[in-house]
C-alpha cells in the first residue's frame, strides 16, 4: 500500500485564520448596506443564522428572500447585490488595511513552523481572493501572498462550501492528492467541504460555529494554542501536547489515511 506523508497545509480564512465575521464582515455589510440607503441591519445573532449559507452575495440573497422579497422582484436585484458587494468589500479590505483582525492563537507559530520544515501552503476559502491576500499582508506579513503556492477563493468555482469544489481545485493547482495534505477550518460548512474532498481535517471552533457537528474532524479544538496558552481539546487526542505543532499534524494525517 502507498503510505503518504503529509506534504501541504490547506487553510480556510474566516474564522480559522483571524475571527474576521462579527467584527469584520459584518460590520462592512451593514456600511453598504447603510451607504446605500437600505434599511437592512445585521446584528450579530442574526449574522450567525446567515453564516449558514458561505459567500457574501449568496448570504444578501438569501437575507432579501426572507425580509426583504421586494427587492428581489425588482429587475436591477442581481446587479445591486454585486454593488452592495462591492462596496462591503471596499468597507472590509479599509478595515484589514487598518489592521483591525489579528491572526488567532498559534497560526503566525504554525505558518511559520511549516514554512522551516518546507510543507507547502494553500487557501481554500469562499471569501473574494483580495480580502485573502490583504488579511495576509496586513496581519501576517508583508511577504505572505507569496507564501501560498494555491490561493483558491470567491467565485474561482461556482460552488461555495460546503461543495468539495474549491478544495479540488487547490489539489488541483498544488498537483497533489488529498491523502497527501490536511485542511484546517472553523465551521461544519467548511468542514463538509474538506471532508468532501476527502481530507484529514482538522477543526478550531470560532464564536460562531461552536456546537456545530463536527463527525469527521481528527480533532476539535479552541484554537491552536501558544506556549502557555494550551489548546481547549473539545474532541480528539491531544497525543500528550498542549498545543498543536507539525508533529501532532503529522500523527493526525497518519491516522486519519490509516482508516481510509
Ligand atoms: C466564509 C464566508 C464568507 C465571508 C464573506 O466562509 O462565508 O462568505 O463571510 O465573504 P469560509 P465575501 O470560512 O467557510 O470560507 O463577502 O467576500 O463573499
Ligand atoms: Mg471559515
Amino acid at each position: 500500500m502507498l503510505r503518504f506523508m503529509l506534504e501541504a497545509l490547506i487553510f480556510d480564512v474566516d474564522g480559522t485564520l483571524a475571527d474576521t465575521e462579527r467584527d469584520g464582515h459584518r460590520p462592512a455589510f451593514n456600511a453598504a448596506f447603510a451607504e446605500a440607503g437600505l434599511d437592512w441591519h445585521w446584528d450579530a445573532t442574526l449574522y450567525g443564522e446567515l453564516l449558514a449559507v458561505t459567500g457574501g452575495k449568496e448570504r444578501m440573497r438569501f437575507y432579501a428572500e426572507g425580509h426583504d422579497r421586494e427587492f428581489l422582484r425588482q429587475p436591477d436585484a442581481e446587479a445591486r447585490i454585486k454593488f452592495l458587494h462591492a462596496a462591503k468589500t471596499r468597507h472590509y479590505l479599509a478595515l484589514l488595511e487598518a489592521g483591525g483582525i489579528p491572526l488567532l492563537p498559534g497560526v503566525r507559530r504554525l505558518i511559520e513552523a511549516a514554512r522551516d520544515a518546507g510543507l507547502r501552503l494553500a487557501i481554500a476559502t469562499t471569501t473574494t481572493p483580495e480580502n485573502v491576500t490583504t488579511l495576509l499582508r496586513a496581519s501576517l506579513a508583508p511577504d505572505a501572498v507569496s507564501w501560498f503556492e494555491a490561493i483558491g477563493a470567491g467565485d474561482v468555482v461556482p460552488a461555495k462550501k460546503p461543495a468539495p469544489d474549491i478544495y479540488r481545485w487547490v489539489l488541483e493547482e498544488l498537483r497533489l492528492p488529498a491523502a497527501a495534505c490536511l485542511a484546517l477550518e472553523d465551521s461544519a460548512n467548511g468542514l463538509k467541504a474538506s471532508l468532501g474532498a476527502g481530507l484529514a481535517t482538522l477543526v478550531t471552533e470560532s464564536e460562531y460555529s461552536h456546537g456545530h457537528d463536527f463527525s469527521g474532524a481528527v480533532a476539535v479544538l479552541s484554537d491552536l494554542g501558544e506556549p502557555g496558552w494550551p489548546s481547549v481539546v473539545r474532541c480528539g487526542n491531544m497525543h500528550g501536547k498542549a498545543m498543536v505543532d507539525l508533529e501532532l499534524l503529522s500523527t493526525w494525517h497518519q491516522e486519519f489515511i490509516s482508516k481510509k
